[in-house]
């Protein structure tokens, strides 16, 4: 490599500050958020008490909101920053400050939402129901958060129109086109929620109108709900997609079908958060079934990439002189955390997948609907698939701002933290799973339930999650220290910032897939279809509403 290429490979020093702005509220928010964790863990294996007077829906309510809803949304937000200004170029100034503005409006939405919540005013769980009220500020500071999201979205956009006018007629950079149509989902989904707090949660909770609309507000929450789940994965994706494959010495298997895989991902999940209410009165079951069509649309681009990864290992390791069935697999580089804990990210994604599919089938779902294993599965795809490829990310991406290295014993130590993360959330995963399947419910803290047979068989399952918690706190204070080392203390020098290319560099991807026009097009078409009707239905039928509820 020349030293000019050299050059345009490394990130710029100013936008690389606006990276580590983001990762150091999410590092915050992942040390407090594992911390409650770890007590709720405690708390539900009967054998602890929470001191101080601190209750278990406030504890949890800190947990959800500050790991799902704001250590996800920093960590994205930087990582796509990068992405962009790797491939696409250093942002313009004008860009770079777009997405300052972004950063301190979710800063400071966040700890409005978080003071909210430690000072007893807020413990409504992060899918903040209705009737449950808050206090308004709680509401503030999360549309705070949303639209510091929307407005660092906006200088993405910029960045993409501003490299597309640059060069016509050919198909942006790989990451940037991932990181614009993420962005561009979450506008579109972020609708919804930002509707239910501004329009219904807000006024209620100032005191302006006496009642909520229950149904309604749940069904625009779901709107947003699930592709949130996307907004996490699609980062992960990026890296597996495109970041692996470099790491490894391989190539992608093929850029427009990553490609492709984008676009399905954008058109088939925002039409379908009715599978997370099939148990809700007042939605005709016939949109239910629309939507969970719908739903398993997203198995399509799920196992086109499930494919193209394992399509690329393969491919490496024959290119290495492996033989037979299972060969290529020795030829993977496993002591490199970088590949290694995002490559077990992606194997919880199977048992993790498979659990969604029987979540989203309305008979099975009767069977596990708010037991504790929906909690077990989320704590599968997004605490372990995403988390440990954003783990993974941050190896390299973390040095390679700060210009500093991950050395020989911090990639050790970060191979046994990927490992210690991965034993615990088994552990507590698994039990959480087989709990909920013997009928345990999830958002309780520990109970007896006066002595009842059933619950008594629980209480095994709780233990071994509190085990699975220690596990995993001990994992988070080890991530928090390598993070504190590549941050601070590491050896200056060149961290590599992979990239990888496709195996085939003549297949130019076809502009189609990025004619936005079309495909927001057909996204609104999608989304029309799925909810027109159903929420006239809501509205045409609505009951008088709930009065707010404080039940902690
Ligand atoms: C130290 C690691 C972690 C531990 C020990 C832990 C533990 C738990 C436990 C025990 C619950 C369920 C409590 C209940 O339903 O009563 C829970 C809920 C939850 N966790 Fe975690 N978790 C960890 C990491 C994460 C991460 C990394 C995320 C997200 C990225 C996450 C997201 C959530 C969410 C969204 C809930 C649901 C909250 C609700 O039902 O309102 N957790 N966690
Ligand atoms: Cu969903």
């Amino acid at each position: 490599m020349n030293a000019f290429t050299e050059k345009v490979n490394k990130i710029d020093r100013r936008d690389a500050k606006l990276g580590m702005a983001h990762f150091y509220v999410a590092f915050i928010g992942l040390f407090l958020g594992g911390m409650a964790g770890l007590l709720q863990t405690l708390v539900r294996s009967g054998q602890f008490t929470l001191p101080a007077g601190i209750g278990y829906y406030q504890l949890l309510t800190l947990h959800g909101v500050v790991l799902a809803l704001v250590m996800t949304t920093f960590f994205i937000m930087g990582f796509q920053f990068m992405a962009v200004s790797r491939t696409a170029g250093t942002l313009t100034n004008k860009q770079r400050k777009t997405a300052w503005v972004g950063f301190w409006l979710m800063t400071i939405g966040t700890v409005m939402a978080a003071v909210m919540i430690l000072l007893s005013e807020a413990s409504v769980l992060y899918t903040f129901y209705a009737p449950l009220q808050a206090h308004a500020l709680f509401y503030v500071g999360l549309t705070l958060v949303i639209v510091g999201s929307w407005t660092g979205g906006g200088a993405i956009i910029m960045a993409y129109v501003g490299w597309r006018k640059k060069h016509p007629g050919q198909p942006s950079p790989l990451l940037t086109f991932m990181a614009l149509v993420n962005t561009l989902m979450w506008i579109v989904a972020t609708i919804g929620v930002a509707s239910t707090v501004l329009f219904q949660l807000l006024p209620w909770s100032l005191g302006l109108v006496e009642r909520v609309d229950v149904a309604i507000s749940r069904t625009l929450f779901w709107y947003f709900g699930h592709p949130l789940v996307y907004f996490w994965l699609l980062p992960a994706y990026m890296a597996w997609y495109v970041i692996v494959p470099k790491i490894i010495g391989g190539k992608i298997f093929s850029d427009s079908l990553a490609r492709l895989s984008f676009i399905l991902f954008l058109l088939f999940s925002i039409p379908v958060g009715l599978h997370h209410q099939l148990v809700e009165p007042g939605i005709d079951p016939a949109w239910k079934f629309l939507q969970v069509i719908l739903t398993f649309m997203v198995i399509v681009p799920s196992l086109m990439t499930a494919f193209s990864l394992f399509a690329t290992f393969e491919t490496f390791g024959r290119s290495q002189g492996a033989t037979g069935l299972f060969g290529w697999l020795k030829k993977l580089p496993w002591g490199d955390a970088r590949f290694l804990i995002p490559f077990i990210g992606m194997l919880s994604f199977i048992p993790g997948g498979a659990g969604g599919i029987i979540n989203a089938s309305n008979q099975m779902n009767q069977v596990v609907h708010n037991t504790i294993w929906v909690t077990g599965h989320f704590h599968l795809t997004v605490a372990t698939a995403v988390i440990l490829t954003f783990f993974g990310i941050s190896y390299w991406l973390i040095p390679h701002l700060t210009g500093r290295i991950l050395t020989k014993a911090m990639n050790k130590l970060a191979i046994l933290q990927g490992i210690l993360w991965a034993i615990g959330m088994t552990f507590m995963s698994g039990a959480m799973h087989a709990a909920g399947l013997l009928g345990a419910p999830r958002r309780s803290a520990f109970s007896e339930y006066g002595g009842a047979a059933q619950a008594a068989e629980w209480i095994p399952y709780q233990i071994a999650q509190a085990v699975g918690g220690s596990i995993l706190f001990i994992a988070i204070i080890l991530v928090i220290y390598i993070f504190i080392n590549l941050a601070f203390f590491a050896p200056k020098g060149e961290e590599e910032f992979p990239v990888g290319e496709a195996a085939n560099t003549a297949e130019k991807a076809p502009m189609i897939l990025e004619n936005w026009k079309l495909w927001l097009g057909i996204v609104v078409l999608l989304i029309a279809f799925a909810y027109t009707i159903p929420f006239i239905d809501l509205i045409e039928n609505a009951p008088i509403g709930s009065k707010g509820y404080k039940l902690w």
